[in-house]
């Protein structure tokens, strides 16, 4: 049974414990149900207190039940029973409160929380909204505005913050079970505040809930679940409690049909399952705790601080002590930067720094567990450093290779044990981006690819796991579409009809635009690097090259595909001469492309190379593309990823 209760004197103790993360599915709130008819029967009873067991409290309605029609008891109807209930019941949170799992403790008459608790309502993330009283509870416990971006901005909040806003109604510094049992001894004494759906709505600044609600609204772009979220939250300050919770009910069920939520749901899963590889099944390693890195520019400076902010040492080894110490500044400038975003709290910091060394001394290595290596994306340069790494880590360390495109087999056969080297693909900036390919060469061990993994885990990444192709999965298919945008560019399109067809598809960006903030300059060395080698296709678009040649390297250089004299991106009549003039010479007739032909042609060239990508065994399943494309590029979550998009038509 997932739902037990325990008496102990005027106290009943009820516990839910559904492994792992006590979602509630039709058991757990049948369970609760019986639970409130049985604890209302108990006589001399003083409190309920509600707890679970596990790593935390409930994580929400059970999402693998969405697909099925919904099954009585319905949780609203439970959570009703727990807030009339004889007697008060008093929630002990600890872990976190998300989604249905806070609706019950709203439900509850207190709430006692654990210091390191969170609460969110996190459905919109799922293409939801609450659907059992959490748009209508909650403004009547904390002020509107701020339960207006729990609901629609999705982003669970930290006890502490909850407690000020009286979400909380005791943080307990120890745990959260034994300081709910205190508390629930008390409640005869304190003041009943009474059900919370009784209580009258709090808005004290409806000029501020307005911005918000406008603010999200315009975020939403395209994604009805932030806007239904706003409407709910607005029928919770107009309507009665009983009208806006029909109302919301309304809305959860209909939006639990909508076609976002299940490609959400898809996005949900697959970002979960990407870390699964039947190969490791058994195979335990554990998170290496000492790092070093190879190279301290962008890339690599981003994975030391990604590494330190998940609170492991971190050696970063540099060729110089000038480029030891520019490193050094570099990640120290992150972390503080990391400091005035309120990522890390003030007194991590200076530990967070005591961790970090910058030297050009080889052997400071010589205890690592993973070295990774971000040097000059060259194959001699590499080969070098692998080789240098081989004589100064001890046989067990493992080394991994941050190279987005160069052969790691082939940079694996050049060192004495191949089965050492593993490639841990980061996008940049590496500590802000959720996403790490894991590249598998033929000949990595068990134990180096699993600690890869156990690395990315650590660091808290999104992990998918790829085989060795050019590009691997990200940048092989980032590759495609880019090639297809500019045969689009010579056929009759501008930059600026492509970017707009992909942000109105929901794109945070289009890929001009984006071009134009990493620079045009690094992508334009590596096609002369591929032209020397004899890699350019008989097809090839010179209109990147001439930009380029005439020094519009992009954003850093006031002009690149756009104009930015004035700080904003500019459609710049030069760049659209220079497309005419390139159809001119190729014989292309330009023709007008509409945002549907051109999101009709990129979404084909993706599906394509990612069907490929399939077929030859680089990705495992179509999912872990999704789960690529939304990461890496910004692919619109909520269409589910390219893939399932090709599947769901
Ligand atoms: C909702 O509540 C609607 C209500 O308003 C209305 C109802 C009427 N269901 O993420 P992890 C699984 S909507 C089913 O790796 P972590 C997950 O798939 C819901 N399964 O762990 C994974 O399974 P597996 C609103 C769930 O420690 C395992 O648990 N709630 C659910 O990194 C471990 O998960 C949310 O949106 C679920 N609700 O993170 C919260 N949640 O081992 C969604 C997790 O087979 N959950 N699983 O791969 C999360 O955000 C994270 O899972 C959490 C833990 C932060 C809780």
């Amino acid at each position: 049974m997932s739902i037990s209760i325990a008496r102990e004197g005027d106290i009943a103790r009820v516990t839910l414990d559904n492994p792992p993360v006590n979602a509630l599915g039709q058991a757990q709130r049948e369970g609760l149900a019986d639970a409130v008819a049985q604890t209302n029967a108990m006589d001399g009873l003083r409190a309920v207190v509600l707890h679970c067991a596990g790593r935390s409290f409930v994580a929400g309605a059970d999402i693998r039940e969405f697909g099925k029609p919904p099954e009585p008891p319905h949780l609203p109807d439970v959570l009703a029973q727990i807030e009339g209930a004889r007697v008060p019941w008093v929630a002990a949170i600890h872990g976190t409160a998300l989604g249905g799992g806070l609706e019950l403790a709203l439900a509850c008459r207190y709430r006692v929380a654990a210091r390191g608790a969170k609460l969110g309502l996190p459905e919109v993330t799922l293409g939801l909204i609450p659907g059992a009283g959490g748009t209508v509870r909650l403004p009547r416990i904390v002020p509107a505005t701020q339960a207006l971006q729990m609901v629609a901005g999705g982003k669970p909040v930290a006890a502490a913050q909850a407690a000020e806003w009286g979400l909380i109604d005791h943080l307990a510094d120890g745990d959260a079970l034994e300081a709910a049992v205190q508390f629930a001894a008390t409640v005869a004494k304190r003041r009943d505040p009474g059900p919370v759906l009784a209580r009258p709505v709090q808005n004290p600044d409806p000029a501020a809930f307005d911005a918000l609600a406008d603010r999200l609204t315009k975020r939403a772009r395209g994604q009805h679940s932030p806007i239904e979220a706003v409407a709910a939250l607005r029928r919770a300050l107009t309507l009665p409690a009983p009208e806006a919770m029909a109302a919301e009910r309304e809305a959860f069920l209909r939006l639990r049909d909508d076609p976002q939520s299940k490609a959400l749901a898809h996005v949900f899963f697959a970002e979960r399952g990407a870390a699964r590889l039947d190969r490791l099944k058994g195979v335990a390693v554990p998170a290496p705790e000492r790092v070093g890195v190879v190279g301290g520019g962008t890339m690599g400076a981003g994975i030391a601080s990604a590494c330190l902010l998940a609170g492991l040492r971190v050696t970063l080894l540099e060729q110089t002590a000038d480029a030891a110490q520019a490193a050094q500044d570099r990640v120290t400038g992150i972390l503080q930067d990391s400091l005035s975003r309120g990522v890390i709290a003030p007194d991590r910091h200076a530990a967070l720094v005591a961790q970090f060394t910058a030297t050009h001394d080889p052997t400071a290595l010589a205890d690592a567990q993973l070295v990774i290596e971000a040097v000059f994306e060259d194959f001699d340069v590499k080969k070098a450093v692998l080789a240098q790494l081989e004589s100064v880590t001890p046989p067990e360390c493992v080394l991994a290779t941050n190279t987005s495109y160069l052969d790691v087999n082939a940079l694996a056969a050049t060192m004495s044990d191949p089965s050492r080297l593993v490639g841990l693909h980061f996008f940049s900036p590496a500590h802000v981006m959720k996403l790490l390919e894991i590249v598998v060469p033929d000949g990595v061990s068990d134990t180096a690819l699993a600690t890869g993994a156990a690395l990315a885990k650590a660091l808290g990444k999104i992990m998918v796991f790829a085989g060795v192709c050019d590009g691997f999965i990200a940048n092989r298919i980032m590759s495609a579409y880019r090639a297809a945008c500019e045969h689009m560019l010579e056929a009759g399109a501008t930059p600026w009809e492509v970017d707009a067809a992909m942000v109105d598809f929901g794109f945070p960006m289009g890929i001009y635009q984006m071009q134009d903030l990493a620079g045009l300059d690094i992508a334009w060395a590596m096609r002369k690097r591929r032209a020397a080698e004899g890699k350019r296709p008989a097809d090839y678009v010179r209109i990147p090259d001439i930009l380029c040649e005439a020094g519009r390297f992009g954003r850093k250089a006031g002009r690149g595909w756009y104009d930015y004299t004035t700080g904003k991106p500019v459609p710049d009549p030069e760049v659209e001469r220079v497309i005419a003039a390139e159809s001119a010479r190729k014989g292309i007739a330009r023709r007008p492309f509409t945002a549907e032909d051109i999101m009709a042609r990129i979404l084909s060239v993706m599906q394509a190379e990612g069907a490929a990508i399939l077929r030859e065994g680089i990705a495992s399943r179509a999912a872990d593309i999704d789960v690529v494309m939304i990461n890496a590029f910004g692919f619109p979550r909520w269409t589910g990823g390219p893939m399932y998009l090709r599947d769901a038509s």
